[in-house]
């Protein structure tokens, strides 16, 4: 008699922990969540935000407001990371070049001339070996969502126009904080110094230093153009931003909630780069018409940058090992086909 009336009272047990898990699975519940950026809220990062705040808000019902803080008012790349880590911010959107601090497969995505188009880097960055060096974030208590598009380098400074590699020497030349980027300008001979985005357009201002390299985009909505006279076309590498989320946080969410951002990150993403090289291709024609003196390198000039930058090249595969360097050369070898 005993042994039906326990069989039925542990399989209700079991069926009742099952509805709750699931229903936890499901659950969406009320949350405000920090999601910090560095450049302008009218920039591509800014625009992508936004959508994406927006698209979290009717997926969820407007029960996960993500509230934006633009012009890196949380902090630098690398403080909102810290902040992430620790659980005291739950996303953000920056370089993968403040990250090779955090996860040093990062680099890789630092290799001068790497890709030569967006449609290469897309296929590459979104495909096995990108998620290979997103997942290593998870045990540095990040999980990566996905790339967004920066977009390709390009050079600007008030010394000279820069038509020649000999040109560079001399220049104080911001960079970012990333030592790839340091010895990538270092062996062209110019004077690479680190500094945080979010310092950079007072360094220009008050000429502490020369120049700095960014895509068109971020040269004109973050309007170095006030500050810079010379912009020389060198495309020298291609930078994505990436959207980090704080594990500590991530991993206390229903299985519903973690979908929705993922699907708002992945909605996010095509908008951001249709709207960044959309923005890139007129934000040159806008620069020379607000009286930035532009230049192009000739293919000479270019190869003997690839050259130089040799050492660089060689750092990047010194920090992230030759097997993982190769895998995406190769990947990057078959989306150029
Ligand atoms: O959030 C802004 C920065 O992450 C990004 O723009 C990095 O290109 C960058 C730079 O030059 O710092």
């Amino acid at each position: 008699m005993k042994r039906p009336f326990i069989a039925l009272l542990t399989s209700a047990l079991l069926c009742s922990s099952l509805v709750t898990a699931n229903v936890q699975a499901e659950e969406i519940r009320s949350r405000m969540i920090r999601f910090g950026y560095g450049l302008n809220e009218n920039s591509n990062q800014g625009r992508a935000v936004k959508l994406f705040a927006e698209e979290v808000a009717r997926a969820s019902d407007g029960k996960l407001k993500v509230r934006a803080f633009g012009a890196a008012s949380l902090g630098s790349d690398d403080q909102m990371q810290r902040a992430l880590i620790g659980g005291a911010q739950e996303i953000m959107v920056g370089s993968t070049a403040t990250l090779v601090g955090i996860s040093k497969e990062m680099a890789v995505w630092d290799t001068p001339f790497l890709f030569s188009s967006a449609q290469q880097a897309d296929a590459v960055l979104d495909g096995p070996v990108g998620r290979e060096i997103m997942d290593k974030l998870e045990e540095k208590g990040l999980v990566g969502l996905v790339y967004w598009e920066n977009g390709f380098r390009n050079l600007t400074n008030n010394v000279r126009p820069v038509t020649r590699l000999e040109e560079f020497s001399g220049i104080k030349l911001r960079v970012m904080p990333n030592p790839v980027f340091l010895e990538t300008f270092r062996m062209m001979g110019a004077n690479a110094l680190p500094l945080p985005f979010s310092e950079l357009f007072t360094a220009l201002e008050t000429r502490a230093v020369d120049g700095q390299e960014n895509p068109f985009n971020t040269i004109l909505t973050s309007r170095f153009y006030e500050v810079q006279k010379y912009l020389t076309v060198t495309n020298h590498a291609y930078s994505p931003w990436i959207v980090t989320v704080s594990k500590r946080w991530w991993d206390k969410l229903s299985a519903t909630e973690q979908g929705i951002l993922l699907e708002a990150a992945r909605k996010a993403r095509d908008f951001e780069r249709l709207d960044t090289r959309e923005e890139a291709q007129r934000a040159l024609a806008e620069l020379q018409a607000k009286g930035m003196q532009v230049n192009e390198i000739d293919a000479g000039e270019v190869r003997r940058m690839r050259e130089k930058a040799a050492p660089a090249v060689q750092k990047v595969i010194d920090t992230v090992g030759r097997e993982l360097f190769e895998k995406v050369q190769q990947e990057a070898e078959k989306a150029a086909l």
